[in-house]
């Protein structure tokens, strides 16, 4: 007896196939119900397309003969807010997967002010509750995230995609395109440059931070090679969306703290582009009463510029004096930084853990920048910073004779 396979059976099962393995789905069950309630849909705006078509004289494509559907356009859902305008143009769905990425970038003018970004069409890549949190765990400390607004900040969950990736897996080649921006939910990744044609490993992240950024934010080149070293999950999020919605509040954040910036003396052998540069990667972060900054001993990845109130910098002293049989422990205070004053930078200069300890003394607010943007900005300030360091290191041999 033979069986007989019905007509598309092969394709749809194979299309299905296809997505579950490029999206690696955390619950299969919920993806299937979701791509094939997709699939219905589509299939009825290609009725509604044939039928505008052969009205124009233009034959469409045939669901029902079993084409191969790209999920990648079936799970972007459209929130356009410009139907009128489309009314009259052919509406053509955004594909948006990191398997189809730009083969070219012209540098797109972004104006933020004006209203034209608005009406982008909105995209969104549905998610199961579980994918939903750990999104956001990932997303809770990336700074490019933290001064956007609570409404900015649920569009960029919607519009983030998941992507699991292998040990040795490229996920930038320095001098590509960009397309995406990258937040880092678990593994580590190298960073490398070329410097003569030969690349160099010239950072890392592990389990946590964001790359992927700087091609977006200026339209240039990606500025550096990014390979996994270990296998990882990142959230990715589509070069439109990070345009509208990050850049936009990047030149809200220049006009914001422009004059503030240009006031620091650190800064000062920065360029006023540099400058701005330097705006675009900080983030403001608040700390109440008595809130712990930094942990002397922690591992460092940030530094911090105060933007009001006070810090109290302290020295937990016991190591020191255990050395020398007194056994001891007193946490002392040792520096008090105020607006336009900087700390955190010794442990990213020496690459060691943070010397001291920071606190909030009442309501603080403090203006942060993580490892990666440190070395890659603050170069021309290392002078400034260098003479401080050694300031510190003759504080210490006169307070404990070291
Ligand atoms: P992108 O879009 O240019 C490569 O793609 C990404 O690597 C880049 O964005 C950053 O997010 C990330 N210099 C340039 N890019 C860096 C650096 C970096 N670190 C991370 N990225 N550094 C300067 C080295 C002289 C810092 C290295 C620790
Ligand atoms: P960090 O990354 O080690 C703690 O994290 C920060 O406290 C440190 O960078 C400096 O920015 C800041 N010695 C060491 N760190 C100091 C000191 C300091 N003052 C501020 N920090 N000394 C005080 C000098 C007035 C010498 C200690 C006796």
């Amino acid at each position: 007896m033979s069986i007989e396979i019905p007509d598309g059976l092969t394709e749809l099962l194979q299309s299905f196939t296809v997505e579950v393995l490029r999206n690696q789905p955390g619950d299969l069950l919920d993806f299937a119900l979701q791509y094939f309630i997709q699939l219905k849909e589509n299939q009825r705006g290609s009725a509604f397309d044939n039928a505008r078509n052969s009205a124009n004289g233009r034959a469409g494509d045939n669901v029902s003969s079993g084409r191969s559907v790209n999920f990648a356009e079936a799970a972007v859902q459209i929130d356009s807010e410009n139907e009128e305008d489309d009314e009259e143009e052919e509406f053509v769905a955004p594909v948006i997967n990191r398997f189809l990425r730009r083969s070219s970038v012209c540098a797109e003018a972004f104006n933020p002010d004006e209203e034209e970004e608005d009406k982008d069409p909105r995209i969104t890549h549905p998610k199961t509750d579980e994918q939903r949190h750990r999104l956001q765990e990932a997303c809770k400390d990336i700074l490019l995230f933290k001064n956007l607004d609570p409404e900015q900040m649920s569009q960029v969950l919607d519009a983030m995609f998941e992507m699991t990736v292998e040990a040795g897996e490229h996920i930038i080649d320095q001098d590509d395109d960009g397309d995406n921006f990258y937040v880092i939910e678990r593994g580590t990744f190298d960073i490398l440059m070329k410097a003569d044609r030969v690349e160099h490993v010239v950072g890392s992240y592990d389990n946590q931070g964001s790359f992927g950024e700087l091609a977006l934010m200026y339209n240039t080149p990606r500025a550096a090679t990014i390979i996994a070293t270990s296998v990882g999950a990142l959230w990715c999020m589509d070069r439109l969306t990070f345009r509208r919605i990050i850049v936009k509040n990047n030149h809200k954040k220049r006009k914001m703290y422009e004059a503030f910036i240009e006031s620091l003396p650190l800064l000062t052998s920065l360029q006023v582009s540099e400058r701005m540069c330097v705006v675009d990667v900080l983030s403001s972060k608040t700390y109440t009463d008595g809130e712990q900054i930094i942990a002397q001993g922690a591992t460092a990845n940030c530094f911090y510029i105060v933007e009001s109130g006070q810090v109290r910098i302290t020295m937990n002293t016991s190591k020191l004096k255990k050395e020398e049989g007194e056994g001891v422990e007193e946490e002392v205070e040792i520096a008090m930084c105020t607006r336009g004053q900087y700390f955190g930078e010794l442990a990213l200069v020496t690459n060691k853990p943070r010397a001291a300890s920071a606190y909030a003394v009442g309501n603080v607010k403090c203006l942060v920048m993580d490892v990666q943007a440190f070395e890659r900005l603050l170069g021309p300030c290392m002078d400034i910073m260098k003479r401080n360091i050694v300031n510190y290191d003759e504080q210490l041999a006169a307070l404990f004779g070291k």
